[in-house]
């Protein structure tokens, strides 16, 4: 299988993260993709290649153009105000208090493109994510020719953020440029199957109404996991969508039994769509040592997963990099899912 790897992530390179309330060390670092490339290579996976940029037209079919631009320029208004460092939001527009209008103070504007304080904006943020979202464009290029099938290694991951929202590591939602970029290339039916520790609510918003992009995601409990605010049982679409979206929360601490069998309850839904494209959000992040996740998957299981993905018998697939921070082991997590859907084609 061939890898698009990203090389701007590494200018992505946050030292803390808010968590509780205090600045912890950040768990999305760069050495998560250094580990992952490496892996790639040591298992001769196939063939690296460099992002090809097909501009910002693709991501303009997703999110706002108007948060787009926030984002772009937003570390530098952050310095222009004296910001040192990584910037943060701390006001947010909840409930009762208008989003509709977008306020003049940066800080504002902050919380009203963001949904937590957990994701460090970067100087090198909007180069990394932009170009992460070209790797997947390139990515799906390859998967849409006679390979039939890529792997896209890039970080921030994309599946928190929303169509004018970031948060939860996330600033552009990869799967959302892809599975949009390939309707627009002529497919009918694509499916997304999110298997990230984490409910890709982004995701899951930008096709909640739609027919013709199912989002399916087993991720930990909303109740006790973020994002905390979606990822029930009960969503299933809505309008033209209805029917089109399917979660699968666990509580944490699941066995792998129980794991494999809400997969296999998803799969069954996506056999009957009959998607012409799967795209994979890849998390590792449900591996037994993940620092801030509570599933169990090893090794043996990430390689069973890949089989299984190959069984599913999707015309074409495109793995995504999501989530994974049990650093040293991402590569060997990642690889084992990418060598056991090799193995299993
Ligand atoms: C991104 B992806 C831990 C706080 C967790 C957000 C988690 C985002 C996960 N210090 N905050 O889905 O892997
Ligand atoms: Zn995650």
């Amino acid at each position: 299988m061939k890898t698009v790897y990203n090389p701007q992530h590494a200018g992505h390179a946050a030292t803390h993260e808010f968590f509780r309330g205090r600045l912890v060390p950040a768990f999305e670092i760069p050495a998560r993709a250094d580990y992952v490339l490496k892996a790639v290579q040591a298992a001769a996976l196939g063939e690296v290649l460099a992002p090809v940029d097909h501009g910002l037209a693709p991501l303009e079919r997703v999110h706002a153009p108007a948060y787009l631009r926030f984002l772009r320029g937003a570390h530098a208004e952050w310095r222009a105000l004296g910001g040192e460092g990584d910037a943060f939001p701390a006001v947010w527009p909840v409930r009762s208090l208008r989003s509709d209008v977008e306020p003049q103070s940066f800080a504002a504007r902050m919380g009203l493109y963001s949904m937590d304080s957990g994701t460090p904006l970067t100087a090198g943020a909007w180069e990394a994510a932009y170009w992460g979202a070209q790797a997947t464009l390139s990515g799906l290029e390859i998967a849409l020719g006679d390979e039939r099938r890529a792997y896209v290694l890039t970080r921030p991951p994309g599946h928190h953020a929303g169509a004018d929202f970031f948060g939860g590591y996330c600033f552009i939602n990869n799967a959302a440029v892809a599975a949009q970029a390939a309707r627009d290339a002529g497919l009918q039916r694509v499916a997304i199957l999110d298997v990230d520790y984490h409910h890709g609510n982004g995701t899951q918003a930008i096709f909640y109404e739609r027919a013709d992009v199912f989002y399916a995601s087993l991720h930990g409990d909303p109740q006790t996991e973020y994002p905390f605010f979606l990822g029930h049982a009960d969503e299933r679409g809505a309008g033209a969508g209805l029917g089109f979206n399917a979660n699968e929360p666990l509580a944490a601490g699941s066995s792998n039994e129980a794991w494999f069998a809400a997969l296999e309850r998803l799969l069954g839904r996506l056999q009957v769509f009959a998607p012409e494209l799967l795209i994979v959000s890849l998390g590792v992040d449900t591996y037994g040592g993940d620092p801030i996740s509570h599933f169990k998957l090893d090794r043996p299981e990430f390689a069973a997963l890949g089989e299984r993905l190959a069984a599913f018998g999707a015309p074409r697939t495109l793995f995504l990099q999501e989530g994974g921070y049990a650093t040293e082991a991402i590569g060997l997590n990642v690889v084992a899912v990418l060598q056991g859907f090799e193995r299993g084609l």
